[in-house]
């Protein structure tokens, strides 16, 4: 086993890596941002190591002077985590070439499925099913006549895309040529690549995903799929395990193609599938995300397993010792993201110093966090404050679970997303499991600054003077209200409607 991880990362993923490898008797080193010097995953390691200034091109993301550090502090092993250098094919290779493991999957194998096309024409080729659509990069008269042949509306999507990035619905012919040249100049500026393809367009879906655990003795396995469906603009704010109302029929083809998707790259390591679930049942290969996720901790939740000590384990050569009839799934998880972003304001940056962060405890939860009170939220990194999964037997009971830790959830200095997800959790289309990936963007109702219901105001007023008195510190919950205490204002959320009331209006 290895002596020493550098984590190459921050934030909530590089304290869970930390805690994955101290359970494995394995030291750690963390590398930091100049911003980053009093971070959580600095106090959480036992070594670190300055990597550069606060933006992330110049520090996290300096593949070069991170592998420097890796050798210079005696590391064997590096994690990556998700994001900043974990999809870099390079990058993986470089550690590989001078000795330090990469705890993630083979160089190869990132290249080829961060090249979408490619990744499109090898699940093809494999017999996992994908959308209608080019299997090949398009000239301009080539996705024309793809589109005729298809018909519309379709989908633009750039090749070296992922994520939702470069990507472009188009309704009928007379838009495609204006789609094309903005898809093409977006990939081009992003990814250094204006190829792009068509796929027919698929509405109503949910986005379904299976996790992957693989070793590097040829044994793969699934484990189950998770719903990630409530999303804005790609960024996902509610993921749960096992996805809600599939039929075991349909969970079974999933894994099996997930199975078929690992096998024909090599997979070895965690990994993903991401999958369009269609309204009319059929399922769609969307990408293969060759990272650890986010959202991980959902699929622990219901198998019991540490996916971020499996993936150091692999990485060191060892056999997995389960096999895929092991693998049950047991109960339901739910996360919710908590970002330091105002939901009011179109999920506007909240930036600030945490002048009180104290998650809920309790049976049947578990908080992933990358802060701690006092610390300071930058505008230079990813807002993700933590991870809030609550784990029961039933949906209901997990739905009701996550929805009070919410309410118990305290933070001041900064707006979150809570007051949304505590919304999101009461609204019918969620509670019976019918969100699909449009469902937020069509129904948060005051994503811009909508008009009030005024006769929640009094209600409001009570709440934020409970808050404010009441010894139930700055953030209070109930069925009705979730009130944020800020230095100057309080908001309450009552019914989706956000008050925000500057503290000296509150004063009896
Ligand atoms: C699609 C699609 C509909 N039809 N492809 C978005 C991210 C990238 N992985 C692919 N994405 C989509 N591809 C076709 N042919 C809809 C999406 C999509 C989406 C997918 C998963 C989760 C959220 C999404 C939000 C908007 C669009």
């Amino acid at each position: 086993m290895f002596r020493k991880i550098l984590v190459a990362n921050r934030g909530e993923i590089a304290v869970r890596i930390a805690r994955a490898a101290h359970a494995l008797g394995i030291r750690v080193a963390a590398v930091h941002s100049e911003a980053d010097r009093g971070a959580l995953h600095v106090r959480v390691a036992d070594e670190a190591h300055l990597c550069g200034p606060a933006p992330a091109r110049d520090s996290y993301l300096r593949a070069e002077r991170i592998l420097e550090i890796a050798k210079a502090c005696g590391a064997d092993a590096l994690h990556p985590g998700y994001g900043f250098l974990s999809e870099n094919s390079d990058f993986a290779e470089q550690c590989a070439a001078q000795g330090i493991a990469w705890i993630g999957p083979p160089a190869d194998v990132i290249r080829r499925m961060g090249d979408k096309v490619l990744a499109r024409r090898s699940m093809h080729e494999a017999g996992v099913p994908v959308v209608p659509g080019a299997t090949e990069r398009l000239t301009d008269a080539e996705a024309s006549a793809a589109a005729q042949r298809i018909g519309f509306p379709v989908m633009v999507k750039a090749t070296g895309g992922g994520g939702g990035r470069g990507m472009r619905a188009v309704q009928t012919a007379g838009d495609l040529g204006a789609a094309l040249a903005r898809a093409r100049s977006e990939a081009g500026a992003s990814f250094g690549d204006d190829g792009v393809y068509v796929e027919k367009l698929i509405l109503g879906a949910r986005h379904v995903e299976v996790q992957l655990l693989a070793d590097a003795h040829g044994k793969v396995l699934q484990l189950f799929e998770r719903d990630c469906s409530a999303q804005r603009r790609h960024q996902k704010l509610i993921e749960e395990a096992p996805a809600p109302g599939l039929s075991p029929g349909l969970r079974e083809r999933l894994g099996a193609a997930a199975l078929t998707a690992a096998r024909a790259v090599g997979y070895v390591s965690a990994g993903t599938v991401e999958f369009l679930l269609a309204p009319d049942g059929q399922f769609y290969f969307l990408e293969m995300n060759t990272r650890i996720q986010v959202e991980h901790p959902v699929t622990e939740a219901v198998t019991g397993i540490d996916l971020v000590q499996a993936m150091i384990r692999v990485a060191a050569g060892e056999p997995l010792g389960l096999r895929q009839q092991d693998i049950e799934l047991r109960g339901h998880a739910i996360e919710a993201r908590i970002y330091a972003e105002d939901p009011k304001q179109s999920f506007l940056p909240s930036p600030g110093r945490l002048s009180v962060f104290r998650p809920p405890t309790g049976p049947g939860l578990r908080v992933d966090a990358g802060v701690e009170a006092g610390s300071e939220v930058t505008v230079h990194y990813d807002a993700l404050l933590a991870k809030l999964v609550a784990f029961a037997e039933t949906r209901d009971a997990a739905l009701a679970r996550l929805d009070a830790a919410l309410a118990g959830f305290a933070v001041a200095g900064v707006r979150t997303s809570i007051p949304f997800q505590r919304w999101l959790l009461r609204q019918d289309v969620f509670r019976s499991a019918s969100v699909d990936i449009g469902f937020v963007e069509r129904s948060w109702p005051k994503g811009g600054a909508g008009p009030l219901d005024p006769s929640l105001r009094p209600l409001a007023v009570a709440a934020a003077r409970a808050a404010l008195g009441g010894s139930c510190g700055p953030m209070l919950g109930g069925p009705e209200a979730a009130v944020t205490v800020r230095p100057k204002v309080v908001d309450v959320l009552i019914d989706g409607d956000l008050f925000s009331f500057p503290r000296e209006e509150l004063l009896p």
